[in-house]
C-alpha cells in the first residue's frame, strides 16, 4: 500500500524573542518551520526560567547571539516528526535536552562523561547550538531568522529539536514540574550526585540555594549526607532549604571573615563536599577552601561571565582536596532523564517545592524580575 506522507506545515505561534542584550523579551508571533531529517517539532506546555537565561541576555555576556530564542527547562508533545526519527512519534510527552546524547561518540560511548561530541567543542556552556545541524534556523519572525539556543528554545509554543536533543518521558507526568528535570533540578542533584560523589555520613557545604542550590542539597540528602550546610546572602532562602534538607543555613553576610574560614571552624577543619551554584568565582574559590585537606571535594556548577578564571593555590589542591565541575550533573541525557521523571512520580525526590510561581507565557518578562529581585526559585511559565 502506498503511504502520502502528510505535508507539514509552518506553525504560526506565539514566542518571546530577545531581540537584543539587556532589553525585556517581546512575545511575538514566529513561524516555525518543520522538522527536517531527524528532527522533531515539539508543542511546549511548560517551561521554567532559569538564571542561564538571564546570563544569556546579558551585556556582560560577550557570545550571545541576537535575536534569539532562549528557554532550556521546557516540556511538552510531540507535534511531528522529520525524516529517519525513529526514537519518538507524535503525541509523545517529552522533554528537550541541552546536551544531546547521540549515543554514537567516544564521549557518548564512555561512561565517564556527559558530553556529546555534538557539543564538545563550545567554550561557554551557553554559546552553542544556535542553529540546527545542517547551519539554518527553523524560527523566522517579520522575515528575520530568529537563533535557537542550547538546542532547546523552549520560550516558543513550537520549537524544533534534533532528535539526539528530546527524552521521551512517562505519559502521566505533570509536565508543568518536570520541566525542571530538563536543567535546574537535574543539574543541582547529579552535582552531588555523579560529580562530587557525596557519601552517607558526610558533611556537604552548598553555595547558593537558588532553583540549582535546592536540587543539589536534595542530592546531599539523597546520598545520606548528615550534615548539609546551605550558603546565601539571601535569607530569604533559608527556609526553604531547611524544608528540602539542609540542617544548618547560613549568610556570609552576618560574618566579618572569609566564608571558608567561618565554615571551617563550623566543621572542625573543613566539609567533605562543596558545591558551588551561583556562578561567581571568588566562591569558587571559598568552596574550594571550604573544604578538609586530604579528602575534601569541591564541584563547581556555576559558570561565571567574567574574564578571568578560579583564583587556585596548588598547595590546596597538593594537601588532597579536589576540584571538579559539572554539565547537566553528569546525566547522560537520553538516558537519564527519563528514570529521574520515574524517580519524581515515584516521590523520590520532590520538585512542586521548587515552583514558586506558575505563570501564563505572556508574563515572562515578570518571572525575570522575580528571578532577579531574588523572590522566586523558580517560576514556572505555561503556554
Ligand atoms: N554568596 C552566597 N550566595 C549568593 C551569592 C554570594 N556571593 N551571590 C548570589 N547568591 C545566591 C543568590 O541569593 C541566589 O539565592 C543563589 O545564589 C543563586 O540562585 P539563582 O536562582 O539565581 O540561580 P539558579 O539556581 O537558577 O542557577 C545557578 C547556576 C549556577 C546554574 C547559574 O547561575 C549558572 O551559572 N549557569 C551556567 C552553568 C550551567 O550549567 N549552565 C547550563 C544550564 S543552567
Ligand atoms: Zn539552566
Ligand atoms: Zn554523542
Amino acid at each position: 500500500m502506498l503511504f502520502k506522507s502528510p505535508i507539514m506545515q509552518v506553525i504560526k505561534c506565539k514566542a518571546a524573542i530577545a531581540w537584543e542584550a539587556g532589553k525585556p523579551f517581546s512575545v511575538e508571533e514566529v513561524e516555525v518551520a518543520p522538522p527536517k531529517d531527524h528532527e522533531v517539532r515539539i508543542h511546549i506546555i511548560a517551561t521554567g526560567v532559569c538564571r542561564t537565561d538571564a546570563h544569556a541576555v546579558s551585556t556582560h555576556f560577550k557570545e550571545g547571539l541576537f535575536p534569539v530564542i532562549l528557554g532550556h527547562e521546557g516540556a511538552g508533545i510531540v507535534e511531528s516528526v522529520g525524516p529517519g526519527v525513529t526514537k519518538v512519534k507524535p503525541g509523545d510527552r517529552v522533554i528537550p535536552l541541552y546536551i544531546p546524547q547521540c549515543g554514537k561518540c567516544k564521549f557518548c560511548l564512555n561512561p565517564k562523561t556527559n558530553l556529546c561530541q555534538k557539543i564538545s567543542k563550545i567554550k561557554t556552556a551557553i554559546s552553542d547550538q544556535d542553529l540546527m545541524a545542517d547551519n539554518t534556523s527553523r524560527f523566522t519572525c517579520k522575515g528575520k531568522q530568529i537563533y535557537h539556543f542550547m538546542g532547546t528554545s523552549t520560550f516558543s509554543e513550537y520549537t524544533v529539536v534534533a532528535e539526539t536533543s528530546v527524552a521521551k518521558i512517562d505519559d502521566a507526568a505533570p509536565l508543568d514540574k518536570v520541566c525542571l528535570i530538563g536543567c535546574g533540578f537535574s543539574t543541582g542533584y547529579g552535582a552531588a550526585i555523579n560529580t562530587a560523589k557525596v557519601e552517607p555520613g558526610s558533611t556537604c557545604a552548598v553555595f547558593g540555594l537558588g532553583g540549582v542550590g535546592l536540587s543539589a542539597v536534595m542530592g546531599c540528602k539523597a546520598a545520606g549526607a548528615t550534615r548539609i550546610i546551605g550558603i546565601d546572602i539571601n535569607k530569604d532562602k533559608f527556609p526553604k532549604a531547611k524544608e528540602l534538607g539542609a540542617t544548618e543555613c547560613i549568610n556570609p553576610k552576618d560574618y566579618n571573615k572569609p566564608i571558608q574560614q567561618v565554615i571551617a571552624e563550623l566543621t572542625n577543619g573543613g566539609v567533605d563536599f562543596s558545591i558551588e551554584c551561583i556562578g561567581n568565582i571568588d566562591v569558587m574559590k571559598a568552596a574550594l577552601e571550604c573544604t578538609t585537606v586530604g579528602w575534601g571535594t569541591c564541584a563547581i556548577v556555576g559558570v561565571a561571565l567574567e574574564d578571568r578564571g578560579v583564583p587556585v593555590d596548588p598547595f590546596q589542591l597538593i594537601m588532597g582536596r579536589t576540584l571538579k565541575a559539572t554539565f547537566f550533573g553528569g546525566w547522560k541525557s537520553v538516558d537519564s532523564v527519563p528514570k529521574l521523571v520515574s524517580d519524581y512520580m515515584a516521590k523520590k525526590f520532590k520538585l512542586d517545592e521548587l515552583v514558586t510561581y506558575t505563570l501564563p507565557f505572556e508574563k515572562i518578562n515578570e518571572a525575570f524580575d522575580l528571578m532577579k529581585e531574588g523572590k522566586s526559585i523558580r517560576t514556572v511559565l505555561v503556554f
